[in-house]
């Protein structure tokens, strides 16, 4: 589907520098604020910090692939909302370069998960001056049922423009436009996340997965929800990833999918990472993501995955990493686990877990990258 809105976006920017032009102050005419448009990014208006880490992204995944972990700063196995913890620094002495969070729940005081919301806004500033990337899922509600996310009950069809929930959902998309709109720096700079709105939509389990609505559909739920954040709240901070789960052929990947116009990032979360053989699975994967991203200008990554409780000593190495290096591709930006809630569900390593010391040894590697190997993302 063709993006109608960028020219009119473009020729508005343009009156818009025009018309502040022709403002005089006392102090002699006003200097326009700068307009800095790009064409590389679903956003037209993105910040420049945005547009820099779009580009630091694609740049940094030629020789590294970031680590990252859901939650990691909120809580770990044994401990909550402490300060400066982390899991993945205990076991390795650095954090994550790249940090997930949820906005299920959103409106409420905690999300989900039970984090409290406006710690979370804390943890993201922080991890951001640290020069850490923010990456936001959004397990919400079914807007028709009011049951959880995993209500799969049909509700797209009545929530796109023109239907009966509309408005209502809206009303949800405002919560988190004001939540990102509050993501500032002391300065008052843009803290620049990727969103990757209805994640594993080729599964079943959502209520914008393939059983519950028509790819049609979900293409229309996506770029109604990037236009409602981006032209209506004016949000210009925010990168795009689609996340589809757990397939590594190039029909599967698109089969749903809203037209290149509307994703920054491809994504791919892969919960079957159990096998030696499946390394090379995802590995194809990766390849063909890869592959598919340059062509189209985009950055990938592996937004989510892990084996629940982590049940190898070697996972990390002998899985993980051997999938990052599947005929030496080039081109995911970041790998992300999810999170350790307790020692009955966890995804990454945490201290005295029997793969606390191949952990370590992935750490060492020098494909993958945490906190200290980070460049500045956030300037080109
Ligand atoms: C799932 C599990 C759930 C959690 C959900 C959203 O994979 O971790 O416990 O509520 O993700 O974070």
């Amino acid at each position: 589907m063709k993006n109608l809105s960028r020219p009119i976006l473009l020729f508005t920017a343009l009156i818009l520098s025009l018309a502040a032009c022709s403002k005089d102050s006392p102090s002699g005419p006003e200097k326009p604020a700068p307009v800095t448009l790009n064409t590389i990014l679903v956003d037209s208006l993105a910040t420049a910090e945005t547009v820099a880490l779009f580009k630091n992204l694609q740049a940094l995944s030629q020789t590294g692939v970031m680590f990252g972990h859901q939650d990691d700063l909120a809580y770990g196995v044994g401990w909550w909302a402490e300060a400066g913890k982390s899991d993945i620094k205990l076991v390795c002495g650095d954090y994550p370069a790249v940090y997930g969070w949820d906005l299920g729940d959103i409106g409420k005081d905690a999300n989900l998960d039970g984090v409290n919301f406006s710690q979370m806004q804390g943890w993201i500033k922080e991890a951001y001056s640290r020069g850490g990337v923010n990456v936001f899922s959004m397990h919400l509600d079914n807007p028709v049922s009011g049951g959880n996310s995993w209500d799969n009950s049909a509700a797209v069809a009545q929530i796109l423009p023109g239907q009966a929930k509309h408005s209502s959902y809206l009303q949800t998309l405002d919560l988190i436009a004001a939540f990102f709109k509050d993501l500032k720096t002391d300065n008052g700079t843009y803290i620049p996340v990727v969103l990757r709105p209805y994640h594993e939509h080729n599964q079943t389990w959502s209520w914008w997965g393939k059983s519950a609505c028509t790819a049609d559909e979900y293409n229309a739920l996506w770029i109604m929800t990037v236009q409602y954040f981006r032209d209506h709240h004016k949000l210009h901070h925010l990168l795009y990833a689609i996340s589809p789960q757990d397939i590594n052929t190039e029909s599967a990947y698109f089969e749903r999918y809203p037209g290149d116009d509307w994703v920054d990032i491809l994504g791919l979360d892969y919960y079957q990472l159990w096998s030696k053989s499946s390394a090379t699975t995802l590995g194809k994967g990766l390849q063909m993501m890869s592959a598919q991203a340059a062509a189209r200008n985009k950055a990938a990554a592996i937004t989510e995955t892990g084996v629940e409780n982590v049940p190898f000593t070697d996972w990390w190495t002998g899985y993980l990493l051997a999938a990052l290096k599947y005929k030496q591709t080039k081109g995911i930006a970041w790998v992300l686990v999810w999170r350790n809630k307790s020692t009955d569900h966890f995804f990454g390593p945490y201290p005295g877990h029997k793969s606390e010391q191949d952990f370590i040894t992935f750490y060492n590697d020098s494909l993958t990258l945490f906190e200290n190997d980070l460049p500045d993302m956030y300037h080109e």
